[in-house]
């Protein structure tokens, strides 16, 4: 989509920290890190948030979590854990409309979010 920075780091076009790619996702390091291990996994095709997708994105789902697995493997996260977040929309602190998941990890994280 014209002007979404996300849809110009999957086609390219603007560089980032990119951990893992297929045909369907993009993982890469997040310019502002909240923790050791801060990645983002986005979908190439653009999708606003989670409030957007349609059943027929459930696929793409699919390969979100399996680049998630992959990469928290990847960064040696799984033994002590990480978090896993997606902001969806105003109330939800979405700053960047094109879904994506924050994957955090490499210290421990407090709760409840601010
Ligand atoms: P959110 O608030 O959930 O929409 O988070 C958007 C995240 O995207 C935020 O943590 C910073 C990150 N981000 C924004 N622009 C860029 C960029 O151009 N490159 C990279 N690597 N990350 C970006």
């Amino acid at each position: 989509m014209a002007g979404c920075i996300f849809c110009k780091i999957a086609s390219g076009e603007v560089s980032a920290k990119i951990v893992h790619q297929n045909d369907h996702v993009v993982v890469f390091r997040d310019l502002n890190p909240q923790a050791p291990v801060h990645v983002l996994v986005i979908p190439k095709k653009h999708i606003e948030n989670l409030s957007s997708s349609e059943e027929t994105d459930l696929s793409m789902m699919r390969e979100i979590f399996s680049a998630i697995l992959k990469v928290t493997k990847d960064e040696k996260l799984s033994a002590d854990g990480f978090r896993v977040v997606a902001n969806d929309g105003k109330n939800g602190g979405q700053t960047v409309n094109h879904l994506h998941f924050h994957v955090l990890g490499g210290r421990p994280m407090s709760w409840p979010p601010g």
